[in-house]
């Protein structure tokens, strides 16, 4: 049996990098697409260069469950019947090792990463168990499992989610919901900027000699997890660009790009 396509999906972070193409992707596949995400400008565009205007713009925050509750509660009748969530939502804030980072970017990561999560989970695994079917997949990431210098809370957080899915998917036994992670490694999208708090020399510095992931490279994996026969659970999918090993390591003349002690 095929997973019921031309359902809703939820995705959230939806208004640039994996989550926008995500959206688009599945768009594609025939899901109406709830786009979830803070920045409206960003959503509206997808929503109206979407060719078959099947993406809803929610500009919402998942950090903040009252709002998001209340996004939800308020969907149009075409977009309620929930089958598939995608939490893509999540960033990372500097590179500094533990013992000189930032608290409020460590809480910026927890709460987006990990409390956003939890939030939108939260509020849409009780409709996907009593339908009996839908699909959730968490967005991972190989700093996950394989620590590099400066990583620490983000690749924290990240663990976070793969012990989640493993949990959910333990939790929804025989639910009819499936869950997996996807975990991906460097990409080019707006992630580093946002790691080096709008730094765009020294983001595009990162991707110089080697060839990242692409936001496209991420959402057809997404979308080959959920067009799989509703049998088969793919637990995790781990990929990384060819250029790169584990962390930050790159082939090529430099090892490491992991920013180090001096990075922000
Ligand atoms: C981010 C992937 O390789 O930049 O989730 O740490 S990597």
């Amino acid at each position: 049996m095929l997973q019921d396509e031309g359902g809703v999906a939820v995705v959230s972070g939806a208004s640039s990098g994996f989550g926008e193409r995500i959206a688009q992707v599945l768009s594609r596949q025939g899901y109406s697409v709830v786009a979830l995400a803070r920045r409206a400008d960003r959503l509206k565009a997808l929503a109206e260069q979407d060719p078959r205007g099947a993406i809803l713009p929610v500009a919402v925050d998942v950090r903040d469950r009252k709002s998001l509750e209340r996004a939800l509660g308020e969907l149009p009748p075409d977009f309620r019947d929930i089958s598939v969530l995608i939490n893509n939502a999540g960033l990372s804030r500097g590179l500094s090792p533990v013992q000189s980072g930032s608290a409020d970017c460590w809480r910026e990561m927890i709460d987006t990463n990990i409390s956003g999560l939890l939030n939108l989970s939260g509020l849409l695994l009780p409709q996907l168990v009593s339908r009996r079917s839908g699909h959730v997949v968490n967005i991972g990431s190989i700093a996950a499992s394989y620590p590099y210098l400066g990583g620490n809370v983000y690749s924290a957080t990240k663990a976070f989610v793969h012990q989640l899915s493993l949990n959910m998917r333990v939790d929804l036994h025989g639910t009819g919901v499936r869950v997996t992670c996807v975990s991906p490694g460097m990409a080019k999208t707006e992630f580093a900027e946002v790691r080096y708090d709008g730094d765009v020399e020294r983001a595009n510095a990162l991707y110089e000699g080697i060839e990242p992931l692409t936001a496209d490279d991420v959402a057809e994996a997404v979308s080959w997890c959920l067009a799989q026969p509703t049998r088969v659970n793919v637990n995790m999918i781990e990929l990384m660009p060819s250029d790169q090993h584990f962390g930050l390591g790159f082939a090529g003349s430099r090892s490491s790009r992991s920013g180090g002690a001096d990075a922000a």
